[in-house]
This record gives C-alpha cells, sequence and structure tokens, in this order.
C-alpha cells in the first residue's frame, strides 16, 4: 500500500529564494521521443544567500546539463525522482537543461502527450497545475513568472502547424524534412499557462479589433473530421472579448489568439495564454452533433477560458492555495457573460442546482474544505465545486454587497494593482476595500471555513403598529470532522408582497440595521431584526432573492404563500424557487408516507397557472416542470435510502405528469414546427419546453409514446432525437434496443455523440444498469484511456443513476471500484475524480455504508495507488 503524499500546508508558504526573469525553450518533438531543451535565466533573491536552487522536474531523462556555459562537477548537484538541484550558484546564473520525454507514452494526460493515434494524432500539453515539471526541470509553482520564448521543431508533413504561447516570432526550414516555428510570449507568466500544439490541424479564423485598437487573429483549431464544428465557438471568442471590453473594461493583450479542439482531456479547458486548449465537448458544436446544452456550455467555458486572460493569467495565484482567487472570479464572470448575452434566470437557476447537487453534498461530507484549502497532498483534487461554484458565490457576494458600480471599481484597482503580478485573496479583498472604502476582512472567515450556513428567518407583524418585524439568524453547524463556523456576512435580497401580489415598499425605520435602495438586508453577525413600516398586512416574504447568498434557508411560509410567489415575484429565480420549495415539501411527505392527495393542487395550479402566462418564457416553463435529482433530494438527509428516494421522486413526477395532461398536451400541439434547425435562443427555449412536456406525458400514460415515436422519427437536430430516445428508454418500451441500436449506427462515427449514447444507458435506473454499464465497457467505442468514455460511462453511472450504483447488493459499487483501478493505472486524475463517488458513504444506510467502506479500504489496499487516488480514498476515510 502506499503511503499518503506529505502534505503542503499553506502556512508553510515562502516566497521563492530564486526567480526565473527568462527562459528559452527548444523542443525536438516526435511522439516517442521529444527533446527539451531549456535555458533559465535565474536570480537569487537579496539576502537568500547559499540557497540552493531546487528545481521540479518528473518523468525526466536527463541527457545535459550546463551553468554558464560549462559542466557543473558532480558534488554541486543532485538529481532524484522529482527534482534537480543545483548547489552554490552565483547570485545571477544560467542554466541550460537539455531532457528526453516520452509523450505517446503519457496516459496521464499531464506535461506533454498525443491526443489520438501515434500514426495521425497531434501533441500537446497540459501544465496546470503541476505539469510544466514533466517537460523540463524549473520551479514549478505559480508565483515563478518569466518570459519564454520557445521554438519547436518536428517533421513538417507528420507536423505542419505548430503553436506555442504569444506572438509568432519566425518560421522556417530546418532540413530533413522538418521545420521550426518561433514564439515569443511578452507577458511574464507562470510555468502552468505553458502550452505548446503540434500536429496536422485544420483552422477558422477572423479578425477582432480590441477598444485599444489592436487587432488580433482569432483562430480555432481542431481536426479535419471536426473543423466544420468550429463556428460556435469562434462566434462565442468574440462575444467574450466584447463583452470583457463593455463589462468590465478588460482588452486582450496578444496579436493572436488561438484556441484548440482536442478529445484526450481529463477536465473542459485550460486557459494557457493565448493558447487555449479545450475539450471538443466544450469547443465543438453543430445543430446534427450537438444538443442546445452543448451549445450553451460552449459559449460558458469558450467566456470562462477567455476572462481567464485578465483573471488567472495577467493577475495570478502565489501558490495553489489560492485557486479560487482565479476560478472563483472566473466563474462569476462566466455566469455573468452567459447572463447578460443569454438568460440571467435560467443561468442562476442552472448554477443554483449545481450547487446544491454537488457543492452541498461535499461540503456536508468528508471531503469538505475550505473554499482557501489550508493544506493539500495531491492539488489536482481541489479542482472542486467548493473552489469553484462556493468561490464564485463569494465572489457575487461580494457583487452584492459592493453593488455593480463599487464592485466594478474594486476589480479596476485590483488589476491595475496587480498586474503581472501572483498575488492572494487577501490582496483580492484588499483592492475591492479599498475601492469602496470598506473593510472587507470579515469575508475571509467565507474562504476559510468550509461548510453550510443556516439561515433561519421569522418575522412577527403588527398590524396596530403596521410594522413587520423579520429576524434573520445564521449558524454553520458543527460536523464529526469540524467545529461550529463563525458568522459570516450574508446579504439576503428580500421583498415583501402583499396579498394581492403587488410588491409593499421595504422601509426600515432608523433603528433597524442598514437596508440597500435594491432591497438588500446584510446580516453581518449573528442574528439580527429589521423594523418595516407602512405594513398593513402580514406580508408574504420572499428571501434570498436571486440566490443571495449560498446557505440553506430555514423560514416557515405556508404553501399558499408560495403559491403566491409563484404566480407574482419578479425576480425569475424566487418565482422558480417558490414552485420547486412546493415540489419538495411534496416529495418529503411522500418519503415519509404522510403525503395528503389535498396538497398537490397547491403545487400543480401554481404551474399551470404559470404555464398558462403567455408572457413566460418557456425554457423556464420547461424548469418549472423539471424536478429537483435524486441527489440533491437525497441532500441533506440522513440515512438515505436510494431506493425509497427513487421511488418517491418518480410517483412526485407521475403525479405532476397526470394532473398536468391537459395543460401540457396543449402545450405541445401549439402549432410550431418540429422540425427546428434553429439555435436561437427562442428556438433553444421552445424545443425545451416541449421536450419536458414530452418526457412527462411519456411518464403519465404509455399512450403518448405514439408522440416519442413520431418525433424519434422525424427529429432533424439532436436535441430532439436524444430527447425522444431518453423517453423510449425511460419506459422500458419494446422498441427502445432498437432506437438505441439505430442511433448508435447513425452517429457510429461521431465520439462526442456516442459519449452521449454512452451517459443515456449509463443514467437508466433499470435493475440490471450495473450489468448493462459493464458490458458497454467492453463496446468497440469505449476506451479506458479517453476520461470522456470514462466519464460519459462510468461517473455518469456513478453520480447520475442513484438507483443502480446503489444497488443492494452492491453490484454498482463493485463496477466502480474495478473501474476505478483500471483508470487509476492510466489516468490518475480521472481515477481520483470516480472516487469522488464514494465520498457520501456515510451519509447511507448501514448495508450500502458498509458495503462502500469495503470499496473504500479494498481500493486504499491495493499495491500500486496514485497520490490522486490514495488522497481521495484516505480523505473519505478519515
Ligand atoms: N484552469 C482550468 C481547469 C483545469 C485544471 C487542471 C487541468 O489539468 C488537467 C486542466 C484544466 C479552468 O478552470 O478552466
Ligand atoms: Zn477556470
Amino acid at each position: 500500500m502506499s503511503a499518503p503524499a506529505l502534505a503542503v500546508r499553506l502556512a508553510d508558504y515562502q516566497a521563492p529564494a530564486w526567480r526565473v526573469t527568462d527562459v528559452e525553450l527548444v523542443f525536438d518533438l516526435d511522439p516517442e521521443a521529444t527533446v527539451v531543451e531549456a535555458c533559465l535565466r535565474v536570480e537569487r533573491d537579496a539576502g537568500t544567500d547559499a540557497v540552493p536552487l531546487r528545481l521540479d522536474g518528473e518523468s525526466l531523462e536527463l541527457l545535459a546539463l550546463e551553468v554558464d556555459g560549462g559542466p557543473l562537477p558532480a558534488e554541486r548537484w543532485r538529481l532524484d525522482e522529482r527534482s534537480l538541484t543545483l548547489l552554490d550558484l552565483p547570485a545571477t546564473a544560467t542554466v541550460r537543461t537539455r531532457a528526453r520525454i516520452r509523450p505517446a507514452a503519457n496516459t496521464a494526460l499531464q506535461g506533454l502527450y498525443l491526443s489520438g493515434s501515434a500514426a495521425a494524432g497531434f501533441l500537446l500539453t497540459q501544465c496546470e497545475a503541476e505539469g510544466f515539471r514533466r517537460i523540463t526541470w524549473f520551479p514549478d509553482r505559480p508565483d515563478v513568472l518569466a518570459r519564454y520564448t520557445v521554438t519547436l521543431r518536428a517533421d513538417r508533413a507528420r507536423f505542419p502547424v505548430l503553436l506555442a504561447n504569444g506572438n509568432a516570432a519566425g518560421a522556417g526550414d530546418a532540413g530533413g524534412g522538418r521545420h521550426w516555428a518561433r514564439f515569443v510570449d511578452p507577458h511574464p507568466k507562470p510555468s502552468y499557462l505553458f502550452a505548446l500544439v503540434a500536429g496536422r490541424l485544420e483552422r477558422i479564423e477572423d479578425t477582432f479589433v480590441t477598444a485599444e485598437g489592436r487587432r488580433v487573429g482569432v483562430v480555432v483549431h481542431a481536426e479535419a473530421d471536426a473543423i466544420a464544428q468550429c463556428g460556435w465557438a469562434l462566434d462565442c471568442i468574440k462575444q467574450a472579448m466584447r463583452w470583457d471590453e463593455a463589462r468590465f473594461g478588460r482588452c486582450y493583450d496578444l496579436d493572436a489568439f488561438h484556441v484548440v479542439a482536442t478529445h484526450d482531456f481529463t477536465m473542459g479547458a485550460m486557459e494557457n495564454k493565448g493558447l487555449n486548449i479545450f475539450n471538443s465537448k466544450y469547443l465543438l458544436a453543430d445543430i446534427e452533433q450537438a444538443t442546445d446544452d452543448d451549445f450553451r456550455h460552449v459559449l460558458a467555458v469558450v467566456g470562462h477560458e477567455y476572462f481567464h486572460n485578465w483573471t488567472g493569467n495577467r493577475v495570478t495565484c502565489r501558490d495553489w492555495f489560492q485557486l479560487s482567487l482565479k476560478e472563483g472570479l472566473t466563474v462569476y464572470r462566466e455566469q455573468e457573460f452567459e447572463s447578460d448575452v443569454a438568460s440571467r434566470t435560467l443561468r442562476r437557476i442552472e448554477d443554483v442546482r449545481t450547487l446544491w447537487r454537488a457543492q452541498f453534498p461535499e461540503d456536508a461530507g468528508p471531503l469538505a474544505h475550505p473554499v482557501r484549502p489550508l493544506h493539500y497532498s495531491a492539488i489536482d483534487n481541489f479542482y472542486t465545486a467548493t473552489v469553484y461554484e462556493k468561490g464564485a458565490e463569494i465572489v457575487r457576494m461580494l457583487a452584492t454587497a459592493l453593488g455593480r458600480e463599487g464592485f466594478r471599481r474594486g476589480l479596476d484597482l485590483y488589476f491595475s494593482r496587480h498586474d503581472g503580478r501572483a498575488v492572494t485573496i487577501e490582496d483580492f479583498l484588499a483592492a475591492l476595500g479599498a475601492a469602496t472604502g470598506r473593510d472587507l476582512a470579515p469575508w475571509l472567515a467565507w474562504y476559510a471555513q468550509p461548510g453550510t450556513p443556516e439561515l433561519v428567518a421569522s418575522g412577527r407583524h403588527d398590524a396596530q403598529a403596521q410594522r413587520y418585524a423579520l429576524t434573520l439568524r445564521q449558524r454553520t453547524p458543527a460536523t464529526a470532522n469540524r467545529p461550529e463556523g463563525q458568522a459570516l456576512p450574508l446579504p439576503v435580497a428580500t421583498a415583501l408582497f402583499g396579498r394581492d401580489g403587488r410588491r409593499l415598499p421595504l422601509r426600515a425605520d432608523a433603528a433597524s440595521p442598514p437596508v440597500s435602495d435594491d432591497g438588500v438586508l446584510l446580516l453581518d453577525g449573528a442574528e439580527a431584526t429589521w423594523q418595516f413600516e407602512g405594513v398593513a398586512e402580514p406580508p408574504v416574504v420572499s428571501l434570498l432573492r436571486g440566490y443571495s447568498a449560498p446557505v440553506r434557508l430555514h423560514q416557515d411560509v405556508a404553501a399558499a404563500d408560495l403559491a403566491l410567489l409563484a404566480r407574482h415575484e419578479d425576480d425569475g429565480f424566487n418565482r422558480w424557487l417558490a414552485v420547486d420549495t412546493l415540489g419538495r415539501r411534496l416529495f418529503a411527505d411522500i418519503l415519509a408516507g404522510t403525503a395528503s392527495p389535498a396538497a398537490l393542487p397547491l403545487w400543480t395550479d401554481a404551474i399551470a397557472a404559470v404555464l398558462g402566462d403567455d408572457g413566460i418564457d418557456p425554457a423556464l416553463a420547461a424548469e418549472l416542470l423539471t424536478l429537483p435529482d435524486e441527489a440533491t433530494l437525497s441532500e441533506g438527509r440522513v440515512p438515505v435510502d436510494p431506493e425509497a428516494v427513487h421511488v418517491a421522486r418518480a410517483r412526485l413526477e407521475t403525479a405532476l405528469a397526470t394532473a398536468l395532461e391537459p395543460d401540457l398536451l396543449r402545450c405541445l400541439d401549439r402549432p410550431v414546427a418540429v422540425a427546428s434547425q434553429a439555435i436561437d435562443a427562442p428556438a433553444q427555449a421552445r424545443r425545451r419546453l416541449r421536450n419536458r412536456c414530452m418526457a412527462l406525458l411519456a411518464r403519465a400514460a404509455p399512450t403518448h409514446l405514439e408522440r416519442v415515436r413520431l418525433q424519434w422519427r422525424e427529429a432533424v437536430n439532436l436535441t430532439d432525437r436524444l430527447a425522444a430516445l431518453a423517453c423510449l428508454l425511460q419506459a422500458e418500451a419494446p422498441d427502445a434496443p432498437a432506437a438505441l441500436d439505430d442511433f448508435a449506427t447513425r452517429h457510429a462515427s461521431q465520439p462526442l455523440v456516442l459519449d452521449k449514447w454512452f451517459s443515456l444507458q449509463a443514467t437508466a435506473a433499470r435493475d440490471d444498469a450495473a450489468e448493462r454499464v459493464a458490458a458497454l465497457t467492453t463496446h468497440p467505442a469505449f476506451r479506458w484511456e479517453n476520461p470522456n468514455k470514462v466519464y460519459a460511462l462510468l461517473l455518469a453511472f456513478a453520480l447520475r443513476n442513484p438507483r443502480g450504483f446503489h444497488r443492494a447488493d452492491g453490484a454498482g459499487y463493485r463496477l466502480i471500484a474495478e473501474s476505478i483501478t483500471r483508470v487509476d493505472a492510466l489516468t490518475p486524475q480521472v481515477a481520483a475524480r470516480l472516487a469522488t463517488s464514494f465520498g457520501g458513504w456515510r451519509r447511507y444506510e448501514p448495508v450500502r455504508r458498509a458495503q462502500m467502506r469495503h470499496e473504500i479500504e479494498r481500493l486504499r489496499a491495493r499495491p500500486h495507488v496514485s497520490t490522486d487516488l490514495a488522497d481521495i480514498l484516505d480523505r473519505s476515510l478519515a
């Protein structure tokens, strides 16, 4: 069994004793053996004499080492598996190394690796967080920023396209069928932002003129069979560039912006300076091979990576503990981008669903960590919902508390103070505070303290005085692994409604804590009370509008009041939330066996009323018809019986479908052509609503499957075809197997579409789901080396098929444990991610709890466990 890796601690941070000012890299590229020559100009920090220069390096074969143009005596350097240490260097020196690396054998997909086959694939790099050390020896930490000059040499026919960060600075013939290209990046950057790409790639391009007048070549690269699907991404890049200028005053800063698609990537995408690399899933989109959701995801991820150019690249992180400094802020910017160019309400609903499904459980289980962790043994495992999504929620709360203008001034100051530097979350808060005259020190607790705060609201109406007193209390309760948390600053966006559905003025008396012009109450201690005046009747109180703080709200609201909010709330999110809350209450009653038939109509009538409102966005209507998934419904319940949750949810959905059958039919029968190839927002919204109605109708009665079959035959886009297939599968219709086969044949040469085909089967809540998923791992299109395939089949099964994964006989657990072992030998990051599916084991009823624990222990006891996997397993058991 491997020993746990030594933890790195935030408290131990020390500024680097050595800086690297300039780096020159020369690559002789070859998939089997690439030679990397590195020349580093290093400088010792004044006052740190005699500190050896320690360079990180892993899986490198040393071919040559020189300092200041000559060899270094053996007693002045040491090489081990993880580093090269040079002793007694002068205060400035030039260190030259030559290394051999083996891209084709690199299945970890960190460092330089091959995407696709050795004969036809292309070479690319992934360096975040610690991949650069697999390319050359270097102080591989984000606070060492250097200027890079990179020369690539390769066979011209095999690797016609050569790309690296920065501006092109020459190209030519290298003799013997080889060619070269040079790139200079004028912006100092940390090593994790280094990238190169070499191969047979096609391109589409355009020009973007920045607000500062720079003409930027915008280029999207992909393999020949994918280039036709890159148009949408190119469009999204230009939208993102324009938006960042308009909303945050941030312009692009190089002559070209390159984006490359690969099928072999462990994450979504990577913001390498001027050379973003994307998992093809988040870059390619056309109507035949991508769903409407895919189109939206491409917009969001393209935006995300582009926005990193300022939040991450120009201003970067001092160390990996500060990861949320770039990720939380960039997710927030991405959310705002999509909210501005598409739909704010929909994006907010989607983000909150993600928070509830993924982040709340993470924050409540053994893998919980502060948004700024205090220690780690495998940083790869901290690209989590907490660092990303909760981090974004903190930024959103700050923006709410400071107001749009104040937040913008704060960010402007942050950029001007720290451009070209590696900084901390304290620096971020200090800049926002200095620009707005606020002391934001209390906000640091949001970054430091794990757990989801509980917010309890209570109110009292005084009819005589026409006053309404609203009291808010907060607590972050202790758990087995941590003490009770301290009070946090909580912005609570609030509105009061009268019984007729009209907004009441929000006038707090002079003794109350302040209320902002847009109705935000800032709770900055454990408890506070606001006295609102001029409230003649007991109001309906709408709290946390737009989900203004990521907390669990406990508020005693009558179902009739929620129904009123569902009709009259003008905040789209809280309107949806009112319906969602009604649905969850019914679910809880069904689960507890206390459901009363009288409760159902309040919920279904509320939805019907909204559906009947001609002004409603069809996409929002579709959201109202979508119940929380089983993971979300299980969240906060102990012990969980996944089978009971599944059955109760299915009953609730059937009840909804049955009650609304006429409304759903009316919705479907509205004269809209099924055969639509438009991808504009209204077309997408209509499809979303129609497909949701169709899915519910198929639940209500088997006769409605005829409509599904019609759509299956006539669909001219992937969204509609896939929606119909999902209905046939869900109903276990007799023709479902044939439809699945048809689909696979039709899309046989389209890997991203086949991923959806795998996921559809992986998430079907059948008794034999585990056996089917196991069988699919032997399908010719499935490859263990390809993260997208592992995620589409196995991660989808573990996370989105609770009934199958948690099957009482443990077959689901065994399948995932065996898969983890297999993947760990290839791509440890992916294995670790799969293993997080066991993280919640303590919340399950005793039989399942014991089985899950057994699998975790068995995995940990195996002989060769990667550091990434060992870290997840150890923390899960702690
Ligand atoms: N910084 C990227 C996420 C990312 C992290 C690690 C990676 O290693 C495989 C890749 C990508 C982002 O936030 O988009
Ligand atoms: Zn990011």
